[in-house]
């Protein structure tokens, strides 16, 4: 049985001392957070040492990143690595964001090279899917998707597998204010699980965490939620408020 994970993706918002005043605002909200609910949150990078401090205190709240390198170390200005990451405490970080494809030139093979990396130094990556408008109005959003996975996971063993979240999040329902139906969610999430149980065993496949990603809010989470293949969510906007980000939370338990 798969727990649920709700995953609040800030994008560049909060700096360290909004970064300390959110979370506080989650622990104070008094919430408790069941053990079939997984939590997570992904502060910006010069926030990360803050939120790590303020989650010490806050039992079922995990810490990840929007982003690493694939090397090492080096000649990379305004990365960072695996090992930097590790040492603030992040357990997962978020690889391939469609604002980071559209962006910063992501690419199916560095988004590959960062699962790999992150998989090896012992990070959990939460990959991003998803397909453009223009994509799904040509039919396309099905076969675009599917070759996302795939190249995400080249050479990505089974053992590792367990370790990863894969969040579908179609382009044209980020920061749109429109969402997938839950019909919608649900077809592409039980696809991009068919695609995981043809590269690893069905038990392995079966315990991925799928998250849907994209104007998730408390008005529509819950009929999200309630889809079999989708596990969480990949929160924006609605993971900026203590409020809207602990609603989500209570829907999912
Ligand atoms: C959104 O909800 O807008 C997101 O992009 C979450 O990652």
């Amino acid at each position: 049985m798969r727990n649920f994970l709700v995953a609040g993706n800030w994008k560049m918002n909060c700096g360290p001392e909004e970064t300390k005043k959110l979370l506080q605002g989650i622990k104070n909200s008094g919430i408790s957070i069941p053990e079939t609910i997984d939590v997570l949150v992904c502060p910006p990078m010069i926030s990360l040492t803050v939120a790590s401090d303020e989650l010490k205190d806050a039992a079922g709240i995990a810490l990840g990143a929007q982003n690493v390198h694939y090397e090492d170390n080096g000649a990379y200005t305004g990365e960072v690595s695996t090992q930097m990451l590790n040492e603030v405490d992040c357990e997962y970080v978020i690889i391939g964001h469609s604002e980071r494809r559209e962006y910063f030139g992501e690419t199916d093979q560095t988004v590959n090279a960062k699962v790999k990396k992150s998989l090896s130094d012992g990070l959990r990556p939460v990959i991003c899917v998803g397909e453009s408008l223009k994509q799904r109005k040509a039919g396309e959003h099905q076969l675009i998707v599917r070759k996302q996975v795939e190249a995400a996971l080249t050479e990505v063993d089974e053992e590792d597998a367990e370790d990863l979240v894969v969040a579908y999040e179609p382009i044209w329902a980020i920061g749109t204010g429109e969402t997938a139906t839950p019909d919608q969610a649900q077809e592409m999430h039980k696809m991009i699980r068919g695609v995981l149980s043809d590269l690893y065993a069905s038990n392995v496949a079966d315990n991925i965490q799928l998250l849907y990603g994209g104007s998730m809010k408390p008005h529509n989470a819950e009929e999200l939620l309630s889809q079999p293949d989708v596990d969480g969510g990949l929160i924006g906007g609605a993971s900026l408020k203590a409020d809207s980000f602990t609603e989500i939370i209570k829907i999912a338990d």
